[in-house]
């Protein structure tokens, strides 16, 4: 048979690509809120799903006649479960797939309590064009319509021709757009919306192999080279309030999900954190205070607090990097005399917290393990929060005094389920199910640290803590921007959603009056301002923070996409707004602080990557233990006990 170039001829090509095409462009505009601004956008979008899914193609085409309909029906079903699998995703977090959070198995599979309010009767579309396609290609090919043979290399030219051309105006055209693109890799969004989904994965999979190499090759220079760009890195003092917690236990609360826009609000004429507003009225209260997560949430707002470092922009430090030196507060503690511990009523390897922890220093981890769970006391992830205070009470009082604990609580979580006998306030009326449900359960978790005083005083244990409170990042993401405005009375903006990001953040000192401190500042600044309260300093550390209370501190907190606030503006996607009236305002305002946000981004990068925490010359706690060993270890319970009487003795010496 004569091998005739088939362009223009029906061919499975032709079938694949057009509903894979059609259906990514739909599901673009559809799902992924990608908002076309101009005709350029718009050439974009259409355009940029078609060279990857012909490069595909076409090499399928070289396959054997035979199975080419075969091979071009699994290509179609994959290409839509990698879709669709970001339909999902997005749903609940208004972003993208990277390939680390794919390694997250156990957090996936845990995930699986929300998965089932995220997929929907209707998502069976998704999928109906690869049976449509299937059926076209059958009858056709009985007819005799589609040309089907196996191609060579020459007879593909032509196609090849295509896809380069239509690279070169999708990059052209994405540079116009939006410069630099590929190397501000933060801002998924952007680089969805300029590349496709496909080619984001396939450049997503670059970074992934790229980011493994540079432990490698990287030496002592590098972390000198990051200290230089922080500078005299010893948080700044504050006279009044150095030391002003010595020796105290530190109890810090993760208050899951928790956003300050409910503070000091009611719904229904209730109000929604009454014991929280009243807390408030007597602790440290910063109520600028941002979070500076990413994909990692809750273990990203760990890794902020007890490093001080920003998490990374893809996928979860905790898994990409656990296995790293870092210099972590429960360290700096376990140096000074404490004793220190996590505590979570969930599984120990969720956001495999039981391998970072060893890194953290962390002397011990209470899991479900060490809890009475049952189906009585537990709703949604497990354990409920009151019952989880209360049992970790009874934990601290075995603990050696001054410990360090924190208490990560879990009920108000994301799909925000809660049994009718602990519901204290009604639920929202919106059109969002998820905000609707987020009041109770938040008003739910307010009566849990209500609960946890409670017992923190009865126990005698209240006075020598200091209790921190800190909510780990947002629970309502901007899907639910609608719903949010009828809530808030106004419009959610992009202003307002970055205002949004605020998370409470409470210093509670017994004997302490405390004040409001409306300081810009985020979860980096936790680890300098609890060791200033502590009286403790710390030599030669590399840190992005500082002590909000001192009079030296600058208000400037960096958001982990780039985005960032200041006292006077709020810079988000490129828009420079002024606090005062939430509008747009000259970009000159925001000009100066640029360069240095994608520096500190950069350089905390470098040390994660680089795994530069080993060269600080620091002999960390964890340094004979060799790699595998790693792998695997919290300590045990008998460690513990050990270890436990050891500490007592040595502090009562
Ligand atoms: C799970 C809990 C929730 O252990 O910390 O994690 P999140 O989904 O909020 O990151
Ligand atoms: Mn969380």
């Amino acid at each position: 048979m004569k091998k005739e170039n088939n362009l223009k001829k029906p061919s499975i090509f032709w079938i694949a690509l057009f509903f894979l095409w059609l259906k990514t462009v739909i599901v673009g505009v559809t799902q992924f809120n990608i908002t076309i601004e101009n005709m350029n956008q718009f050439i974009i979008l259409i355009l940029n799903p078609l060279p990857i899914l012909m490069l595909v193609i076409t090499f399928l085409l070289r396959r054997k006649e035979s199975r080419q309909t075969y091979y071009m029906l699994v290509f179609m079903t994959l290409a839509s479960i990698v879709l669709y699998s970001n339909v999902v995703y997005y749903r609940e977090f208004t972003d993208f797939i990277t390939i680390p959070l794919l390694f997250m198995g156990n957090n996936m599979a845990d995930l699986g309590s929300s998965i089932h309010t995220l997929v929907k009767w209707y998502d069976i579309l998704f999928f109906v064009d690869i049976v449509i396609a299937g059926v076209l290609i059958h009858k056709w090919e009985k007819a005799g319509k589609v040309v089907k043979y196996k191609h060579r290399f020459k007879d593909l030219r032509p196609y090849y021709a295509v896809i380069i051309i239509l690279t070169i105006i999708n990059v052209s055209l994405a540079n116009v757009e939006r410069p630099q693109l590929l190397t501000r890799t933060f801002d998924r969004e952007l680089l969805v919306k300029n590349l496709g989904v496909y080619s984001f994965h396939l450049y997503d999979a670059y970074l992934h192999t790229a980011s493994q190499a540079p432990r490698v090759f990287a030496n002592e220079s590098g972390l000198e080279e990051v200290n230089e760009f922080i500078g005299e890195n010893q948080p700044s003092i504050e006279k009044d309030l150095y030391g002003i917690a010595e020796g105290k236990n530190v109890i810090f609360v993760a208050a899951e999900s928790l956003q300050d826009f409910v503070i000091n609000e009611t719904l229904n004429g209730e109000e929604i954190t009454p014991f929280l507003n009243e807390l408030v009225e007597e602790s440290y209260y910063f109520d600028q205070f941002y979070h500076q997560t990413a994909q990692g949430k809750s273990s990203d707002s760990e890794f902020l607090i007890n490093n001080s470092l920003y998490p990374l922009a893809r996928g979860g430090v905790f898994f990409s990097h656990a296995t790293n030196e870092y210099y972590a507060l429960p360290e700096i503690l376990n140096e000074n005399g404490y004793y220190t511990a996590s505590m979570h009523g969930n599984n120990g390897s969720f956001w495999n917290r039981n391998v970072m922890y060893n890194q953290f220093g962390y002397d011990d981890f209470y899991t479900k393990d060490d809890y009475e769970i049952t189906e009585e006391n537990s709703v949604g992830w497990g354990l409920k929060d009151i019952d989880f205070m209360e049992q970790s009470v009874e934990h601290m009082l075995d603990m050696p005094q001054p410990f360090e604990v924190k208490l990560i609580t879990l009920t108000n979580h994301f799909p925000f389920d809660l049994d009718e006998e602990d519901m204290y306030i009604d639920r929202f009326d919106s059109n969002s199910n998820t905000l609707n449900k987020y009041f109770p359960t938040v008003r739910y978790m307010d009566e849990s640290i209500k609960v946890l005083f409670e017992r923190l005083k009865e126990e005698g244990l209240y006075e020598d803590s200091i209790i921190v409170i800190y909510g780990d990042h947002d629970g309502i993401s901007s899907n639910h921007n609608r719903a949010m405005g009828q809530f808030l009375g106004e419009d959610v903006t992009p202003f307002v959603e970055t205002q949004l990001q605020q998370v409470p953040f409470i210093i509670h000192i017994p004997g302490m009056e405390g004040e409001k401190i409306s300081k810009v500042s985020g979860q980096i600044d936790v680890r300098p301002t609890i060791l200033h309260l502590l009286g403790i300093e710390v030599e030669n550390q590399t840190i992005f923070g500082d002590n909000i209370f001192s009079e030296d501190y600058e208000e400037f907190t960096i958001l982990r996409n780039g985005n960032f606030i200041t006292d006077e503006i709020v810079y988000v996607n490129e828009v420079c707004y002024s606090k005062e009236t939430g509008e747009p305002t000259d970009d000159e305002k925001c000009e100066p602080y640029l360069d240095r946000v994608h520096e500190e981004l950069e350089y905390s990068d470098k040390i994660i990557y680089g795994d530069l925490l080993r060269f600080d010359g620091r002999n960390h706690n964890n340094e004979d233990t060799d790699e595998s060993d790693n792998e695997s270890e919290t300590p045990d319970a008998n460690d513990v006990d050990t270890m436990k009487e050891e500490l007592q003795e040595e502090n009562a010496s």
